[in-house]
């Protein structure tokens, strides 16, 4: 098995893309995708300043260390989800991966500053824990890049993520979702353009991306999404794509190049209704938004007035 482009002995061999590449040219073959996707729809200008969700897996620590590869001084940001072990693993990776390079990691701790974790505020707030961490996550991101004064965020989403979830979107016909799923989300009342750079590159690819650049991260999946549906979708357009490969590819670009804008002016309507929450300002369509209420109902800790600090109540929860 020879690469592609030196000859020289391949270690990754690319059914989708008929080729072969050794370390160094499947480095170069990773980056110039994320550049392509950048470019192709319009991601990132270089001035922007950046700001990547960071989890410790294998796809935002990729995305990371591409950011900065393609020229873009990007800092990331973890949150502590508390889900036990992994929680705690996954924020050693970022952490570790981080100090590393001497990149600007911030962190947000859920129970420390919210009062919640999400095993334990999920069940108080009667959510499933993967909607409210999903809520948590989108929030938390969203206002720390609003308040660091970031441009734009960066996630991790793969290809087959994204396949992932337009499939279960088109099997339930979501189409207020459909017309939302999109590799970049424009900014808004000062919250951050969203991107997904890695939508070009497959599960394997950015796994693969880590091996052969000593990338350290967490392998495990998170506890909660064993069994999910969302694994489940990830099952089945993987048995398709065994059969067909570029199938997951094709039945995303070109979702994105014929029928997404099919759906834009349900998104459009959606925008237009929302408004900004009464207690933190995000973009909403109800008075109070999701995150405020499930903070509520999780039990947390935001005062209603400021909270004297005291060695019974060092963080200032109210009572
Ligand atoms: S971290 Fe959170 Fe995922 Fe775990 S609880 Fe579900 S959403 S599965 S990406
Ligand atoms: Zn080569
Ligand atoms: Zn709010």
């Amino acid at each position: 098995m020879k690469c592609r482009v030196c000859r020289g002995p391949a270690v990754i061999d690319l059914r989708q893309h008929n080729a072969n590449f050794c370390a160094e040219h499947f480095t170069k073959f990773c980056r110039d995708q994320a550049a392509r996707a950048i470019k192709e729809f319009e991601m990132l200008a270089a001035a922007d300043r950046v700001l990547v969700a960071v989890s410790g897996g294998k796809d935002s620590l990729a995305v990371w260390d591409m950011m900065h590869a393609l020229g873009h001084r990007a800092d990331g940001l973890y949150i502590g989800l508390g889900i036990g072990d992994y929680s705690e693993e996954s924020g050693r990776y970022a952490q570790a991966f981080a100090s590393r390079r001497g990149w600007n990691l911030l962190t947000i701790d859920l129970r420390d500053e919210y009062g919640y974790d999400i095993p334990t505020g999920s069940r108080s707030a009667k959510r499933n824990p993967c909607s409210a961490c999903g809520l948590s996550k989108r929030h938390l991101f969203d206002r720390a890049a609003r308040d660091g004064g970031y441009d734009v965020l960066v996630t991790g989403h793969n290809l087959d993520d994204e396949a992932a979830v337009l499939f279960g979107n088109v099997m339930h016909w979501r189409v207020d979702y459909l017309g939302r799923q999109l590799p970049v989300l424009p900014a808004r009342d000062g919250f951050p353009r969203k991107v997904k750079p890695l939508v070009r590159l497959s599960e394997r690819e950015t796994a693969a991306y880590c091996v052969v650049n000593g990338i350290d991260y967490i392998v495990e999946e998170c506890p909660q999404a064993v069994g999910n549906k969302h694994l489940g979708y990830k099952e089945a357009l993987n048995a398709v794509e065994a059969q067909s490969p570029g199938t997951k590819h094709a039945f995303y670009f070109e979702f994105l190049a014929r029928a997404s804008e099919r759906f834009q002016d349900i998104a459009v309507e959606e925008q237009e209704a929302l408004r900004p929450c009464l207690s933190c300002g995000a973009p909403t369509v109800t008075e109070v938004c999701a995150f405020c209420r499930l903070v509520d109902r999780a039990g947390g800790s935001r005062p209603a007035e400021p909270v004297e600090l005291s060695p019974r109540n060092p963080r200032g929860t109210a009572a």
